[in-house]
């Protein structure tokens, strides 16, 4: 049976237009868009007159239930993709990560049981590769061919799953040659691991130590190395939850030099700042994540650095665990403290409210860095990340004068805290469309656990010379 929904008079953003219009979906698809559309019969009319309608959000990076620092991330696929929804975002990548040698081919399987029947918008899968071996290289075209085609690599995280240069050399060539774009989280493992020694061997065990212990020139070295090394490789490369304006130098003077660099930072990098580390005692914990918040001078760097077009996507890094239980197993060693906060549901508001509603960035760019540039980056576009015929009916009707803020208590998130607690927000979801079903209104879910679908997604085109080539 067709099923056809009509949004009318919308104000509608995408990456590249505005333009005031109707928006007729068919059966899960956008089947025309115009300046006035009449109802089929039977289709369901949503007057969206007042509100502006945007490609739905496009969060690229999460962690549902990652076995994680001896504890398991406490948001799943199902509380994660429920928030996500609320908050303006349909679809969403996760990150796979193997065991330490173990197979990628496994990891995929693992991350399709965590996900099947649960997700309630559409998502993808990453894969971490903290290794790299004959049997790891020989499974990446089977990997590609399910759709995974963005590996993420670590430079941090020594003895857990970080990688030396030697292995992101042969990662790098390796994923060039099968069209996979790598990500990096971009600090310097040696460097971090030091900090840490030193600082516990001192009796600094606190949570304020831990910015202390991953300060931004780590994250402007291993931004700078991953750039060498990928120039080397001729491979593109994407760095993910850039936080300071070291790391971001690096980025533009790859790009000066002609190279391909993209790169994510997510809200709370923009938004909250490092003296949260020292105003909060063990509570601190609640934002130690990796990397550190940072300076408010270098937040400002950051929101240049969006607006200008050096950072192309803001994503989350969702990570959440309960304060009691989970964070406060680093009570006596910050080092203990599971790393992430949870940040899936408030992206979309937080960019609207401080990003649009400030004048920091337009409202095409808005729908660009939450929802087109990231669908383009992974291989989605333009099923997802447009509003265009042909394109999935994932939509984003925002109310846009809406004033509420952020709580624990109106979070989805499945944890005890939320950490941008009292954030005024102006501008609410008041509709979210998930090919063609409305899946949240005015932050109340209204869809069904499972009927998210997993999406294959494109390679990238990784072609570009080496740095010696003619
Ligand atoms: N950083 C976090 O804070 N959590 C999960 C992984 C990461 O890189
Ligand atoms: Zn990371
Ligand atoms: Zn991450």
């Amino acid at each position: 049976m067709t099923q056809e929904m009509l949004i009318k008079n919308g104000d509608i953003f995408t990456a590249a237009d505005s333009f005031k219009g109707d928006i007729l979906i068919r059966n899960g698809k956008i089947a025309e868009i115009a300046g006035k559309i009449s109802p089929p019969p039977g289709a369901e009319v949503i007057d969206a007159a007042g509100l502006e309608v945007y490609p739905g959000g496009v969060d690229v990076h999460t962690h549902f239930a990652l076995p994680f620092m001896g504890t398991v991330a406490a948001d799943d696929f199902e509380s994660g993709t429920v928030a996500a929804a609320c908050g303006g975002t349909t679809t969403i990548v996760d990150f796979a990560i193997p065991s330490k040698g173990g197979s990628i081919l496994e990891a995929l399987q693992a991350w399709h049981q965590k996900a099947a029947g649960k997700a309630v918008v559409d998502y993808g899968f990453h894969m971490a590769m903290v290794d790299y071996n004959d049997k790891i290289a020989a499974e990446i075209p089977r990997v590609v061919k399910e759709g995974i085609t963005s590996f993420k690599c670590f430079l941090a995280y020594k003895g857990a799953f970080m990688v030396d240069d030697a292995q992101f050399l042969e990662i790098l060539t390796a994923a060039k040659n099968n069209g996979v774009l790598v990500s990096i989280h971009a600090e310097n493992g040696d460097m971090l691991a030091y900090l840490m020694k030193h600082l516990i061997e001192d009796g600094h065990t606190g949570p304020q130590y831990h910015p202390v212990a991953h300060p931004a020139s780590a994250e402007g070295e291993a931004t700078h190395r991953g750039l060498v090394l990928a120039r080397m490789a001729g491979a593109p490369l994407y760095i993910v939850h850039l936080s300071s304006n070291e790391g971001l130098k690096e980025i533009k003077a790859a790009r000066s030099r002609g190279q391909l660099v993209l790169a994510e930072t997510c809200p709370q990098y923009l938004l909250l700042d490092d003296e949260l580390y020292l105003q909060n005692g063990f509570e601190a914990a609640k934002w130690v994540m990796s990397p550190p918040l940072r300076d408010r001078a270098g937040q400002n760097k950051l929101w240049d650095g969006l607006r200008d077009g050096f950072i192309q996507t803001v994503a989350t890094d969702h990570c959440s665990f309960n304060f009691k239980g989970q964070k406060d197993m680093g009570k006596d060693n910050f080092l203990k403290i599971p790393n992430g906060i949870p940040a899936v549901g408030d992206r979309v508001n937080l960019l609207y409210t401080y990003g649009v509603k400030k004048g920091r960035i337009s409202r095409n760019q808005f729908a660009a860095v939450t929802a087109a540039n990231p669908a383009r980056i992974f291989g989605l576009y333009p099923e997802k990340g447009s509003i265009a015929p042909g394109s999935d009916a994932d939509l984003l009707i925002m109310d846009p004068d809406r004033k509420w803020k952020i709580t624990k208590e109106n979070s989805h998130h499945n944890v005890d805290y939320s950490a941008f607690e009292g954030f005024e927000l102006e501008g609410m979801p008041a509709v979210v469309i998930s090919r063609g079903e409305v899946v949240a209104r005015y932050n109340k879910f209204t869809g069904a656990p499972g009927r998210g679908k997993f999406i294959k997604r494109r390679k990238f085109d990784t072609g570009g010379d080496r740095e010696n080539a003619a």
